[in-house]
């Protein structure tokens, strides 16, 4: 997976980089990060990569030309102009929300160049003529979109084989089977006189397997009852739910219920 990422601060990227999980991964040569300073496609003595916006209003934005021209030079390579086969993502606080799906659907392409809002915005034209998807990864607001790209990139390797050890099967891991992870617990069996759930001492995998099930859903009916509506609910699970007062046909929890209690 190669990562293009154009922003005004490429000197954010400096120690995630170099220093993370990723750093390994680009190593090894399974990734590679490549930054582009916006700043230097501007065209003037100042380097202005900014303008007033035209209506009025508070606020630069970033003008069009040094970033249309970043990514021409950056799919140069590549023999491609703007495709969905080689994703041209904007981040920014208007776009899709980022969930593990459309994590996936990145994941499948060869790269992606990564544009880095900031200011009050992008010229709209970015939006409408360059970028092929419009992403934001929350429902807040950011000063850039430097820690956006971060969450993007590491989200993304995960999905790249070998960055992510077969010990932590990707597949199988929370979100992308729908339900939340179960609890873990390692050594001390007691800890300061907190024990462990006594049946993961136990040895009887069928059993272990089905408490780790049941922690799942419990875990997330409390916190996530909407991944609950979309995930793969086996009879027993929705006879294990129905104990929570959560019934599946009503898509929901049972009035006068209290699945936490
Ligand atoms: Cl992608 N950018 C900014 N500036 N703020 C955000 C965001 C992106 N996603 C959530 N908040």
């Amino acid at each position: 997976m190669r990562f293009h990422i154009l922003t005004l601060f490429p000197e954010a990227f400096e120690g995630p980089v170099r220093h993370s999980m990723l750093g390994r991964a680009i190593q090894r040569g399974l990734l590679s990060v490549q930054i582009t300073d916006i700043r230097s496609y501007t065209t003037d003595a100042h380097g202005t990569a900014d303008d007033y916006q035209f209506g009025g209003g508070h606020g630069m934005v970033l003008k069009p030309e040094p970033i249309f021209d970043a990514v021409a030079d950056t799919l140069l390579p590549y023999g491609k102009g703007r495709s969905t086969e080689f994703p041209i993502v904007l981040l920014s606080p208007q776009g899709r929300k980022l969930d593990q799906e459309l994590v996936l659907e990145l994941a499948a392409a060869p790269g992606l160049v990564i544009l880095c809002g900031h200011y009050a915005g992008v010229d709209e034209r970015v939006r409408t003529h360059l970028a092929t998807h419009d992403v934001s990864i929350g429902d807040y607001v950011l000063t850039g979109g430097e820690l956006a790209a971060m969450v993007l990139v590491d989200a993304v390797s995960r999905f790249t084989p070998g960055v992510v050890g077969s010990a932590e099967n990707v597949q199988e891991d929370s979100i992308t089977s729908g339900l939340l992870q179960h609890p873990l617990y390692t050594r001390p069996a007691d800890f300061r006189g907190i024990g462990v759930p006594e049946i993961l001492l136990s040895g009887h995998h069928a059993n272990i397997e089905r408490w780790r099930r049941e922690e799942s859903l419990r875990r997330t009916l409390r916190s996530r009852p909407d991944l609950l509506a979309r995930a793969e609910l086996s009879a027993d699970d929705e006879k294990f739910l129905a104990g929570l007062g959560y019934s599946v046909d009503d898509g929901g929890i049972e009035s006068g219920s209290n699945p936490t209690a």
